[in-house]
């Protein structure tokens, strides 16, 4: 394990293989040998403190988006850019915690919780976790995900397979819809699925596979901002959007977490070459 050097303080691990930062326990890159990088990181990213950087696989909790109800404050919560502790760590793991003693009073979620950030990496597969903890006395509901930004060849070439029948909220043009076979994108995609199925991701441009496997997720997230909306976005170059697909573990809106107190719950991703 060696400390990164540069704006952001994080860690290299598994010769390098794996970069993580300490703001919001961020996966920023994840590369098996002898393979292509598999997380996606902007060309146009920005290091800054207080910044969630654009890529890799960003934390969201306590909410998802803006929220339930009343739009929230910070977009996806305020974990994502808060100072993670690096608790443990050796060649093939890294872990780090937050708690309320760090975040402060957060109006829109005034909880007492702990939570840990696992990333894992084997030759070919990439884990990460995220354990919450309510270590208060009330129960408490909350949103999460884990906002993976895959590295593809050319995502109007890439199939998703797995969400066949599926039903999905669609935040591009609204309402609701269901899956009918693979998942071929064809322009800006925002859909938050009821699926808490493993996908497959073909990527011909590529030629590779990888296997997108979840556990604790009611919801896959799948989103791309085509060339419409990448612009719209100045940490994403113009072509930015092709070479990009976020496939995320969540639990959002209907499918929120509720916690009784002392009770923990733990929402993992796991990325495979096939
Ligand atoms: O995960 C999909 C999404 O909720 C999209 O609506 C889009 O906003 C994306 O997250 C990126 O959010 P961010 O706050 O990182 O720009």
């Amino acid at each position: 394990m060696e400390e990164l050097q540069g704006p952001l303080a994080g860690v290299r691990i598994d010769e390098g293989r794996l970069v993580c930062v300490d703001q919001g326990a961020q996966v920023l890159a994840w590369q098996p040998a002898g393979a292509r990088p598999v997380l996606w990181v902007s060309p146009a990213a920005r290091y800054e403190e207080g910044r969630s950087v654009r890529g890799g696989a960003p934390v969201c909790f306590p909410w998802f988006g803006v929220g339930r109800g009343e739009p929230h404050e910070p977009v996806h919560g305020f974990v994502r850019t808060a100072p993670w502790e690096r608790v443990a760590g050796d060649e093939t793991h890294v872990e780090y915690r937050i708690t309320d003693a760090t975040t402060g009073a957060q109006p829109r979620w005034p909880h007492s919780y702990s939570a840990t950030l696992r990333a894992s990496v084997t030759p070919d597969s990439l884990r990460i976790e995220l354990e919450v903890t309510n270590t208060g006395d009330e129960e408490v509901s909350f949103e999460n995900a884990i906002h993976s930004y895959l590295a593809v060849g050319d995502v109007e070439r890439v199939r998703v397979e797995g969400l066949d029948g599926a039903e999905f909220d669609d935040y591009v043009v609204g309402g609701s819809g269901k899956q009918v076979g693979d998942l071929v994108l064809e322009g800006h995609t925002d859909r938050v699925y009821r699926s808490a199925a493993d996908v497959v991701v073909t990527d011909p441009t590529w030629e590779r596979t990888l296997l997108v496997h979840k556990e604790g997720s009611a919801n896959t997230v799948v989103w791309n901002p085509w060339r419409e909306h990448a612009t719209d976005m100045d940490d994403v170059p113009a072509d930015g959007w092709q070479g990009m697909l976020c496939i995320e573990a969540a639990n959002a809106r209907d499918d929120a977490i509720f916690l009784a107190p002392g009770k923990s719950h733990v929402l993992a991703q796991e990325i495979a070459l096939r």
